[in-house]
């Protein structure tokens, strides 16, 4: 891949480890050698490139009936954003506040939550799984993030879609996220305001947070302010198109 290019990490989960397993086998004396760990390496991108074709572009994750949702959806990560802003947004029941919709597009937006309301909505049933080893079904209603991207006239150069969110998981770093435009696309990816049947709590990202199905748990961007289309991902923040990823989680985190 040019421009940004996804990860190269050796930390593989699910997907990436059992597609790794076919072709490796677990073979121990390999696994000393240079040449196992750059193909380990590249199992990431192979597992990227594997599930596009095998799998295809529309296929959807699993979706649950009433009676599977977990009693309790846990929070993970920030559970109440600590900035002024948010703080502020928060204490009129988020009336002020927009999301901002830039970048390569032709028609820049600024959504209120009534706006994103108004829109067609798309509700599921899905199960979370978080790299920390813990998973729960809840029901999520939201806009499909392709609606709001067609809203805005979505640029022909637009390669990926960033999330920009209001919570500092370390002092002076904001959460981020990006996905490329094939999840962008999927039926199953949507901007939720309501987590069962009621409004998204402080805890799950309140007022807005991303949906994508068929990824792990830390590309669900909670505490949405704005959704930017780029051509490229190596000339934002930390380059790797994400809070973790920054830190060494992989880019593409499919299950
Ligand atoms: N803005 C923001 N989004 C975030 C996080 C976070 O700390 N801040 N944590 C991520 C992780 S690791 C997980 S598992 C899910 C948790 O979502 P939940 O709090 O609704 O369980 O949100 C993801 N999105
Ligand atoms: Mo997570």
């Amino acid at each position: 891949m040019s421009g940004a290019r996804v990860t190269r990490r050796s930390i593989l989960y699910r997907g990436s480890a059992a597609f790794a397993g076919l072709l490796l086998g677990g073979c121990d004396r390999l696994s000393r050698s240079a040449r196992f760990q750059r193909v380990l390496d590249s199992a990431e991108e192979l597992t990227y490139h594997a599930q596009r074709v095998f799998v295809g572009r529309t296929a959807l994750a699993r979706e649950f009936t009433e009676a599977d949702l977990s009693p309790v959806f846990r929070s993970n990560g920030t559970f109440m954003p600590a900035t002024a802003q948010y703080r502020s947004l928060l204490a009129r029941g988020f009336a002020d506040w927009r999301l901002a919709v830039a970048g390569a597009v032709d028609r820049p937006l600024q959504l209120s939550l009534e706006d994103l309301r108004r829109m067609p909505a798309r509700t599921q049933i899905t199960r979370h799984d978080c790299v920390e080893g813990w998973s729960a079904i809840g029901k999520w209603t939201g806009v499909p993030l392709h609606a709001v991207l067609q809203l805005a006239r979505l640029r022909s150069a637009a390669r990926y879609v960033v999330f920009y969110c209001a919570d500092e998981l370390e002092p002076g770093q904001p959460y981020y996220e990006s996905i490329d435009l094939i999840d962008a696309f999927h039926p199953q990816t949507i901007l939720a305001y309501a987590l069962n049947d009621r409004q998204l709590p402080v805890a799950n990202g309140a007022p807005l947070r991303l949906r994508i199905e068929r990824q792990l748990g830390y590309k669900h961007a909670k505490y949405l302010m704005r959704v930017e289309a780029v051509e490229r991902l190596d000339d934002i923040r930390g380059g790797k198109g994400g809070f973790w990823e920054d830190r060494g989680y992989q880019w593409y985190a499919g299950i």
